[in-house]
């Protein structure tokens, strides 16, 4: 399996993540292959993708109460810069709402409250930036998943797309906002949640109040922060600069597995 798996160019300074999970699919080509051999190697490629799928469905580890970091970094923006999300701020996020739209079949707004009466589900994981540090913490929230089950989804979405309140790169054009994206198999993944809780407390500014998502088989920058619009699309191509977030527009892998 690992001769066909593709490579992936690594970022990773040091290597100290370990070794990651493969991308999928489309870097996997029969195009070469001499005519006799495509079928052998199609079963060869189906094999190895059901592998690789019953990894991605995998639980990443998770901790107990007394590994928890003391210190937790604030990691890329640390209060989006913006009139509006300061009046959100000032009223402890009453008036903020999650809007969730694109394909999905009963666009919805919810609210803090709304999601804090949905099922939650509280994990202790590791938190791994490509800067080369880690941190353990607690997080509690909404699974994705029941979130979508609300508004259901249509045949057509591929990806789950997170748009955030901040401009990590302050821009005239909002090019500089944050976003990110996942696949389904992340978004229906058990410990894929909205998280509103941190080590028992709330969501500090700091780490991504109201809202930030938790990936958890994934690096820190797909854990966005500050979550104001999820969408559900076909093609990441019409979003940022096609790429599929903010970091990956700038050259960063899609999918950061970990
Ligand atoms: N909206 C938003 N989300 C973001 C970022 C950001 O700058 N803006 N930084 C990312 C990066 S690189 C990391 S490591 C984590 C940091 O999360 P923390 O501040 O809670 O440590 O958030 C990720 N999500
Ligand atoms: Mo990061």
């Amino acid at each position: 399996m690992t001769d066909h798996r593709p490579t992936r160019r690594r970022f990773l300074l040091g290597g100290a993540l370990g070794a990651g999970a493969a991308l999928l699919g489309c870097d996997m080509s029969v195009q070469d292959t001499p005519t006799g051999r495509v079928l052998e190697t199609a079963e060869h490629l189906t094999r190895s993708a059901q592998r690789l799928l019953q990894g991605r469905h995998a639980l990443a580890r998770e901790y107990r109460a007394t590994d928890i970091s003391p210190r937790f970094r604030v990691n890329g923006s640390s209060m989006p810069d913006s009139d509006a999300y300061a009046a959100l701020l000032d009223k402890r996020f009453v008036d903020w709402r999650l809007r969730v739209d694109g394909l999905v079949a009963r666009p919805r707004e919810f609210s803090l409250d709304g999601l804090k009466v949905m099922p939650s589900r509280t994990q202790i994981t590791r938190h791994d930036c490509v800067e080369g540090w880690s941190a353990i913490a607690r997080w509690t929230g909404v699974p994705l998943a029941e979130v979508l089950r609300a508004t259901g989804i249509l045949p057509s979405a591929r990806y789950v797309v997170f748009h955030c309140a901040d401009e990590l790169e302050p821009t005239l054009d909002g090019s500089g906002r944050y976003y990110e994206s996942i696949d389904l198999v992340d978004a229906f993944h058990p410990q894929t949640i909205l998280a509103y809780g941190m080590n028992g407390k709330e969501l500090s500014v700091g780490h991504g109040a109201p809202l930030r998502l938790r990936v958890e088989r994934q690096l820190g920058y797909k854990q966005a922060k500050y979550l104001m619009r999820i969408e559900l699309v076909d093609s990441l191509q019409g979003l940022g600069a096609g790429r599929g977030g903010y970091w990956e527009d700038r050259g960063y892998e899609w999918y950061a597995g970990i």
